[in-house]
């Protein structure tokens, strides 16, 4: 069967891509110095940088939080969603031409680092309740390590879109499939190789399975900009840009100084 065959039938496919396993290596490289703050540490493993990443959220948490932000915003993590491999991939199962929902958004998740589990361990839902895209919307999850068997991986009912929307529920994640339309079997544990690529259909019903010892994954969806629907719906995304100007009593307001310090000193090391 074809990846597109398989994809129509089951809801999503996994694939290896040209180019992620390096550029998964330099996002991993750029979190272990922002995490260590540019202190050339030297990290070996992966446990070590989740081991970081805990000291910095046990001395504070939003300096913690800040820190996967800022990562999240890296031209790194960031550039998953470019790569002609992903971009082919998305044409090959239906999106004409690709535009993103949003950037590409981190998740971390390791039981030590978490401020709010109702939101890391996503219940069974649909992504097409918060994001209302394009028929074809694509979900693209990329995991920055194996996920084999059990840790933090996507769990998946096949075959669960065709039926398209169904009704949800309120739950302190934001949103849950109504109790009664999630499928009576179980769940798929997807599992997957560093490397490879989970895609999905928004109408996919899928959580986070809750077991493991430290995750990190990107996910990014692309609307189809040529959906007529679409162009129809006045090209409606529920996600928006907002500004923080809220005034804080404390060192976040405090603009940085001696600029012309700085510049001096840019200067000095371009000779
Ligand atoms: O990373 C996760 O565990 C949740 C991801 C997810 O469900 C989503 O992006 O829709």
């Amino acid at each position: 069967m074809s990846k597109l065959s398989d994809f129509c039938k089951d809801g999503f496919v996994i694939q290896e891509v040209a180019g992620i396993q390096e550029l998964i290596k330099d996002c991993l490289d750029s979190l272990t110095r922002i995490a260590s703050l540019g202190i050339s540490e030297k990290f070996e493993t992966f446990e070590e940088l989740g081991m970081l990443l805990e000291r910095q959220f046990n001395r504070d948490n939003e300096v913690y939080t800040g820190i996967l932000k800022a990562f999240a915003n890296t031209p790194y993590v960031q550039r998953f969603a470019t790569l002609p491999g992903i971009v082919e991939l998305a044409r090959s199962l239906g999106i004409l031409e690709p535009s993103l929902v949003t950037p590409p958004i981190l998740h971390c998740v390791k039981d030590e680092l978490i401020l709010n589990r109702e939101k890391v361990f996503t219940p069974a839902h649909q992504d097409v309740v918060s994001t209302k895209g394009t028929v074809g919307q694509l979900v693209f999850w990329v995991p920055l390590h194996s996920i084999l068997q059990d840790n933090f991986g996507i769990q998946a009912w096949p075959g669960s879109h065709l039926k398209g929307q169904r009704p949800s529920t309120y739950s302190p994640f934001g949103h849950t499939v109504s109790s009664e339309e999630i499928p009576k079997s179980d769940p798929e544990y997807l599992n997957m190789k560093k490397g490879e690529v989970l895609v999905f259909s928004q109408y996919l019903i899928h959580q986070t399975f809750k077991h493991g010892t430290f995750r990190l994954a990107i996910s990014f969806r692309f609307n189809d900009a040529l959906d007529q629907q679409w162009a129809d719906r006045k090209f409606f995304n529920a996600f928006q840009r907002v500004e923080n100007n809220e005034q804080y009593a404390d060192l976040r307001n405090v603009p940085p100084k001696d600029c012309n310090l700085y510049f001096e000193s840019l200067n000095h090391n371009s000779r």
